[in-house]
């Protein structure tokens, strides 16, 4: 069994959003091709949303503390973030022009406003579980390919904790954009992916690989 993972492809995270990753618009049309091979490379199709109360402690509107600035939540060190995804707001609404009909399940991440959640599947103190990890095994999938936003922060945490649960996986190169803060973040995060065991494929070998 095989889940392709869309990674908070959410409004926020787009051009015009309120913590917009560079070029992120260009994963959409490669997710939504991806998705397409629902019932044939891929058994299942996920989604994460990075979903924020907005007296979350990652925001440095809540901290008094500029944006880009580190600081600390929940014991660990913390990026301050603009204001983003918030419950219930357009910009934590997944993009218009993601295909969500192929999408069985979303998992919310990022509640707690004492902790951050970078993973789709634990918060950033591994403490609790969002249920994604649970939810893959009761349905016996064992290879994941994930894809999205952002490469250096929710992708690559979510990638580093699946590979830890003993998954197969595949991180989309062309489906992925950084928000490099440092500009070699992105190209840093591919490496750590890679040395954790991840293999790093782009939709293109994904689809010629399943000869479709
Ligand atoms: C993300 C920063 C803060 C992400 C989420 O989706 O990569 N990055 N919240
Ligand atoms: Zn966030």
């Amino acid at each position: 069994m095989r889940a392709l993972i869309l990674i908070d492809v959410q409004n926020d995270f787009l051009s015009g959003g309120a913590l917009a990753v560079p070029k992120g618009d260009e994963v959409i049309p490669v997710a939504n091709e991806l998705s397409k091979h629902k019932g044939k490379i891929f058994d299942l199709v996920l989604a994460t949303q990075d979903y924020h109360p907005k007296n979350h402690g990652s925001f440095a509107s809540n901290n008094g503390a500029a944006v880009g600035s580190m600081g600390k939540l929940g014991g660990l060190d913390q990026v301050m973030w603009p204001d983003h995804c918030v419950q219930g707001t357009k910009g934590a609404e997944f993009a218009a022009a993601l295909d969500m009909k192929p999408v069985d399940q979303i998992f919310k991440k990022g509640m707690d406003p004492a902790i951050d959640s970078y993973s789709g599947f634990y918060d950033n103190g591994q403490k609790k579980s969002t249920g994604l990890g649970e939810f893959l095994k009761q349905k016996g999938v064992r290879d994941l390919v994930i894809l999205g936003l952002a490469t250096d922060y929710c992708v690559k945490f979510s990638v580093l904790d699946a590979l830890r649960l003993g998954f197969d996986v595949t991180f989309v190169k062309d489906a992925s954009r950084a928000v490099n803060l440092k500009p070699t973040d992105g190209d840093t995060a591919i490496e750590d992916m890679r040395k954790a065991g991840a293999h790093v494929l782009t939709s293109a070998e994904i689809l010629k690989k399943s000869n479709r």
